[in-house]
């Protein structure tokens, strides 16, 4: 099994998506400005600054519903020797916070920041980050260890995305737009692979008239419900 989210999965947490028209970050910024490797070069006093924004609200929310449900999924897969691996476009580490293990960051972590000079990539928890823009210890500009547009996704990372996908039998996409590429494709990669795939979401997105099943709704309610009649046990 392999479940791959996005945004939606961790907007009960207070999380802002990216591309909700009245709440998605991208309705109040422009990506151009902030998430290219251009705009830091440019600005990156702005760039840290908002980011490190970020980040200290990712220390301050708590994995919700979904994020409790999908640890709990690997835990009981993993118990009855079936293959699970949760794929996440998500940067915030409440996958992990929630128990899940071994889970694949398509695009980084917030958590971690990269100096540009020495290359040293470590989770910085500090209250804040500041004076921007930050700095590493050897004077190098600091960046989060995210994945910006126009950069190529973390190679570890696509390999183990691919290597369970071919060999995936149910593909479950959980509160993505899928929109943004590469990660867009893993459900036509999945599909290639005979794999049955189920969409939870809001709303309809491109993916939605090829899958099996299309269930609509928030993914904290949803997939606790959906588990619930799949697996049985203590209510999810
Ligand atoms: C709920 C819910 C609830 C809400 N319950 N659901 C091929 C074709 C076309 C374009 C390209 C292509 N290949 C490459 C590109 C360019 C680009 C791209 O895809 N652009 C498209 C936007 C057109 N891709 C790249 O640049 C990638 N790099 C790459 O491909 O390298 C190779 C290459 C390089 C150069 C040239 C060519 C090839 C890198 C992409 C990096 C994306 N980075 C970001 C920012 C990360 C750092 C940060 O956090 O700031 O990643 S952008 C942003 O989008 C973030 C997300 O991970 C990603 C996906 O967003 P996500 O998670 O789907 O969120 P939303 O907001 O879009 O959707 C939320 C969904 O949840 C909605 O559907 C809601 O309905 C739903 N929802 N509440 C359930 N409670």
């Amino acid at each position: 099994m392999v479940v791959l989210t996005g945004a939606g999965v961790s907007a009960e947490s207070g999380i802002p998506t990216f591309r909700d028209a009245l709440s998605g970050l991208w309705a109040r910024f422009d990506p151009e400005d902030l998430a290219t490797p251009e705009a830091f070069e440019r600005d990156p006093r702005l760039v840290t600054e908002w980011y490190d924004q970020r980040r200290q609200n990712c220390m301050r929310v708590k994995p919700n519903r979904a994020h409790v449900a999908l640890a709990r999924l690997q835990r009981e897969m993993n118990a009855a020797g079936r293959a699970f691996r949760l794929l996440t476009q998500n940067v915030d580490r409440l996958h992990q916070a929630a128990g899940s293990c071994d889970v694949v960051e398509l695009h980084g972590s917030i958590m971690e920041w990269r100096c540009v000079s020495c290359g040293e990539s470590r989770e910085r928890r500090e209250p804040s980050l500041a004076p921007y823009p930050s700095r590493c210890g050897c004077g190098g500009l600091l960046r989060p260890d995210v994945v910006w547009f126009g950069e190529v996704l973390p190679e570890s990372a696509v390999r183990l995305a691919c290597l369970a996908l071919e060999q995936c039998d149910l593909f479950i996409s959980v509160g993505t737009s899928a929109v943004v590429y590469p990660v867009a494709g893993f459900a036509h990669l999945a599909k290639s692979a005979s794999a049955r795939t189920l969409e939870i979401n809001l709303e309809p997105t491109p993916i939605s008239a090829t899958v099996d099943w299309l269930v609509l709704g928030q993914a904290g309610c949803r997939l606790p419900t959906l588990l619930q009649a799949a697996m049985g046990g203590e209510p999810w």
